[in-house]
């Protein structure tokens, strides 16, 4: 019984290291190294080449090395039959809300033109909004856009997140369906994308939804890039409909040089870099995964594979 890892990034070596750290008798490969496919059980995986999978023939797990699992239903060769697990994990929640609030707080004082004002030797003082004047919307309340709900709460923001079904979270106006879509939007004036990626939600930010927010709205997308419309953004950023967007992930990544998101003046691009999962803490809720397949026993952070996360 062993573990792969397969991905395409060049850290396989360095979660090889963080496993065998916590174990140093776990039998973990990575995809290249000399291994036999039929003594591999669990698969843990980011971004892997498409049909790797189908090579284990004994697998009984494939685990995402992160929050997403988008990519795994995108390989149509993956066995459906087996259990998908994620990671969830605190740091990877908490990275996620100080990235966003990070942008909230440099949007509201206009830090990212006051930069190019800087270049341009431009002194022009803006009018700003206060926190508390500020309502943000959280599409998808899940576990990361819970801990940024609350973080914002705390801020002194207004709150208010839209998602499948209703959530309780003090402090935060819930909105749940498609029917309640558009009261959200309609007073949201920064919108914060933190959806799972799954055939309901692909596209959804696009011409339709960002005609529902107020004049002058802001965009987060820090969830994929396939959530996105790239022209509808830019068609709504050039008609001043909305007044900016900050992006952390893309159709592509890295983005081609000829995307026009990298000369925009009202796109501020940071590459996937928002929340990373820390090996240290997400090394552990592995092992145990793998300790419950040995014995038989249930997986943790089981992917629901109707909801596609
Ligand atoms: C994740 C990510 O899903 O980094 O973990 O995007």
């Amino acid at each position: 019984m062993a573990i792969v890892i397969i991905r395409q990034d060049g850290k396989t070596d360095m979660w090889k290291e963080a496993l065998l750290a916590a174990d140093p008798n776990l039998p973990v490969f990575g995809y290249h190294d000399d291994h036999d496919p039929k003594g591999i059980k669990m698969a843990l995986v980011w971004k892997h080449p498409k049909g790797s999978l189908a090579n284990y023939s004994n697998l009984m797990c494939i685990a995402s090395n992160g929050a997403g699992v988008d990519f795994i239903f995108e390989d149509e060769d993956r066995p459906k039959h087996l259990p998908i697990t994620r990671i969830v994990d605190t740091y990877l929640a908490a990275d996620m809300s100080e990235h966003v609030l990070a942008l909230i707080l440099a949007n509201l004082k206009h830090l990212e033109h006051y930069k190019v004002d800087q270049f341009n030797k431009i002194w022009k003082p803006l009018q700003y909004l206060r926190i508390a004047d500020v309502r943000v919307g959280i599409l998808g309340l899940g576990t990361l856009g819970q801990v940024l709900a609350n973080d914002l709460v705390r801020f002194g923001f207004q709150v208010q997140g839209w998602s499948s079904s209703r959530k309780s979270v003090e402090k935060v106006k819930s909105f749940a369906g498609p029917d309640e879509l558009s009261d959200f939007l309609a007073s949201t004036k920064i919108l914060v994308c933190l959806l799972p990626l799954t055939d309901r939600t692909s596209d959804i930010l696009n011409k339709e939804l960002f005609e529902q927010l107020p004049k002058g709205a802001y965009i987060i997308n820090v969830a994929r890039g396939g959530h996105l419309v790239d022209k509808d953004l830019l068609e709504l950023l050039d008609s001043g409909h909305l007044s900016g967007a900050a992006l952390d992930v893309f159709h592509q990544e890295p983005l081609n040089q000829e995307h026009p998101f990298w000369e925009h003046p009202k796109v501020h691009m940071t590459p996937h870099y928002a929340s990373v999962s820390d090996t240290d803490s997400v090394v552990p809720q592995i092992l145990e995964n793998y300790r419950r397949l040995e014995n038989g026993d249930s997986l943790i952070n089981l992917v629901s594979k109707t909801k596609g996360y």
